[in-house]
Formats: C-alpha cells, structure tokens, sequence
C-alpha cells in the first residue's frame, strides 16, 4: 500500500548506514539524517512535511561513521548530533547552528566504536551517550557538562562481551536510574551495565518524598516570614502618606 514520495529515492553519500529524525531547522517538518560509512559525512534531508527532502550540505566528520542519534546536547533549543566513528575511535559531537548547518568537534572513546545511545544517565537533566567499543570490548560512558563536553563517567569504560555492537538505555532494575544493555556479537549474549556496580557513580538518586515535603515547609515559611517583614514596614508608609 505504500508508493514512493516525490522525489524518492534521494540521495545520501556512499554507504549509507544509520539515521536519525528530527527538526533540524525548526520549521516544524522532520528532517533526517545519515552516516556515510565511506564518504566520511552526514547527510542532512531537510523535509517539507509532505514526505518530499532536499539535501542540505553534509556534516563531514572523521572517519567511518556508524550510528547517529539527535538530542539538543548543548540546551539551547536546537537539535544537535552525535555520530559513532568506527574508524576514527572517537564519537563526533555536532552541534547546530539554529539552521540546520552544523559545527563540529570529536571526543575520544574506545577502539572501533559502533552502537551509540544517548539519554540522561546522571540525572542532571542534559544528554549524555553511551558508545559500544567494538575492538576494545567496552562501552564508552561519556557524561555532558551540559554545554555539550563530554568526560567520561566513573568505571568508565566498562567491560562487555566480545564486540560489542549495539547499545539501548533503559531503567532494566528498577531502581530509577538508567542501566545500559549492549549486544556482543561474539559471545552471542547481552551485557546489562547496573548503575549499582560499585565503581560506576553515574547518577544522584531521587530525592526521598520527606527531604522535598522539608524544602517545601522552608521555603514556605520563608515566604510568610517576608511577607510578614513586608507589611510590618509597608503600612505605617501608608499611613504617614494618607
Ligand atoms: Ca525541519
Ligand atoms: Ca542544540
Ligand atoms: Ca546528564
Ligand atoms: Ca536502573
């Protein structure tokens, strides 16, 4: 029941591999974007909203990119990209101009890196990522500083199965942080990366419901101790001005 858009196919670089959908130039259409494995770049679809694109200017990057995923990484409300370089063992970190044009810079991760997940793992409320190093047999851990610069996370990287390859984020334990599974290619099995294992602080847990509710009753009483400082001094002015 499907037919091809206007204008499909459309044309990427060589050896396209992944993609990711997002608004890059916030006109409210879809756009997308695709690593090239060969052409060393990224290539930007800007959508119209009725399934057709045109191609803006690719995104070189260093080299071999595998995964791309989108997230405003640098908060300042415009769709930014982080793309795996498989051969380049570092993950570029490419962010937007506010039109879709793109500028970048790489930050170090393992040998050969391939799966690339992006969510908050240490609860500050920016982006962080998660790469899975192939040759290495590690995952990558890399925490935002909320600008977009990335370190890596304590217990960082952390030992997987033999290469392995793609990477999800979930809470898989259920204790309110978020955990890492990635899939070793060699070893056929899934490595799960708890938050709990010692080394690896990536998180501050959630407040206990007593310690908000205190914060709560200080601020409040706070408030109606200035309220009470404020008509102490405002109504005898009132009186001395009538
Ligand atoms: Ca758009
Ligand atoms: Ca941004
Ligand atoms: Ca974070
Ligand atoms: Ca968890």
């Amino acid at each position: 029941m499907f037919s091809n858009a206007t204008g499909s196919p459309f044309a990427t670089g060589t050896n396209p591999v992944s993609n990711a959908t997002a608004d890059l130039n916030g006109d409210g259409h879809l756009d997308l974007l695709f690593t090239n494995y060969i052409s060393d770049n990224v290539s930007v679809l800007l959508g119209n909203g009725t399934g057709s694109f045109v191609a803006a200017t690719p995104v070189p990057v260093t080299n071999g990119p595998r995964e791309v995923e989108a997230a405003d990484l640098d908060g300042d409300g415009d769709i930014d990209f982080l793309a795996t370089n498989y051969s380049g063992n570092n993950v570029t970190v490419a962010l937007n101009n506010g039109n879709a044009t793109f500028t970048t810079s790489s930050v170090a991760v393992g040998t050969v890196p391939r799966g690339l997940a992006i969510g908050d793992l240490d609860g500050d409320g920016d982006i962080d990522f998660v790469a899975a190093n192939y040759q290495s047999n590690t995952v990558s851990v890399m925490l935002n500083n909320g600008n977009a610069a990335f370190a890596q996370a304590v217990g960082s990287p952390v030992a997987t199965g033999t290469r392995p390859v793609a990477v999800a984020l979930a809470d898989f334990d259920g204790d309110h942080d978020v955990d890492i599974a990635v899939t070793s290619n060699n070893t056929n099995n899934v490595s799960i990366c708890s938050t709990t294992a010692p080394a690896l602080l990536l998180r501050r847990r959630p407040q206990p419901p007593e310690l908000v509710l205190g914060a709560l009753r200080r601020a409040i009483s706070t408030a109606m101790a200035i309220t009470t400082w404020l008509l102490r001094i405002s109504v005898p002015i009132r009186f001395r001005s009538s």
